[in-house]
């Protein structure tokens, strides 16, 4: 049976070390021989990932649903890109996607379940990994910066729900596994790679869809 790359989700707060974690797994499994793409969201580089940027630099404004919306149509932009990526047997690691989409419009006081619906049928991850860090050692780094969001009782209820969101997909069968992102970022390296390594050499079955 022929096998198509994993997919990887990085999911965690601000200053958890998530861009740090995702360029260092992208390297070492390159070195492992790996094809891999490393994708971010959101994109800020398409016409809807401008309009997202100049709502995070507060240069505009927008009501919740729709920057909630726009979060999940920068998404399906790339979903084909994605989908083309895994079955050509690219491994594809994306900082952030759509739990990020739920955890932090949900703790704006948007709904839970209407915050699921647009990313319905999307490609669902193989493994999301959750870098945990407590919004005190996030301030010990150096704390936030000028974005929207980049707050410590935002970041408090975001990870509230991203703990929600984790039992619930984990019940729903998604592997979503929390790693402490509070130790030295070797450790949080190693830990990362125990987790990927297994799925490194490819997955067999189809690619699965949010929310299984
Ligand atoms: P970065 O700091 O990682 O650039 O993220 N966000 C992100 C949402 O509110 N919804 C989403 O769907 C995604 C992907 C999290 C910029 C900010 O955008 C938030 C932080
Ligand atoms: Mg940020």
């Amino acid at each position: 049976m022929v096998k198509r790359g994993a997919f990887i989700v990085i999911e965690g707060l601000d200053r958890s070390g998530k861009s740090t974690q995702t360029s260092l797994l992208r390297a070492n499994l390159e070195a492992a021989g790996i094809p891999t793409e490393l994708i971010k969201f959101p994109d800020r580089t398409t016409a809807i990932g401008q309009m997202i940027d100049s709502y995070l630099k507060s240069q505009s404004d927008l009501d919740d649903h729709v920057i909630h919306l726009l979060f999940s149509a920068n998404r399906w932009e790339l979903a084909s890109t994605i989908e083309k990526l895994l079955t050509s047997g690219t491994t594809v690691i994306c900082d952030r996607y759509a739990f990020s989409g739920i955890a932090f419009s949900a703790s704006k006081g948007l709904p839970y379940e209407w915050c699921r619906a647009p990313d319905v049928s999307l490609p669902a991850p193989d493994l999301a990994l959750f870098l945990q860090i407590t919004p005190e050692a996030a301030k010990a780094r150096g704390g936030y910066g000028e974005e929207r969001y980049e707050r410590e009782e935002m970041q408090r209820s975001v990870g509230e729900i991203f703990h929600r969101i984790g039992a619930e997909i984990a019940s729903e069968g998604v592997r979503w596994v929390a790693v402490d992102a509070g130790h030295e970022r070797d450790q949080v390296e190693e830990d990362i790679w125990m987790f990927v390594k297994p799925l490194a050499q490819g997955v067999e079955g189809p690619i699965r869809r949010l929310w299984p």
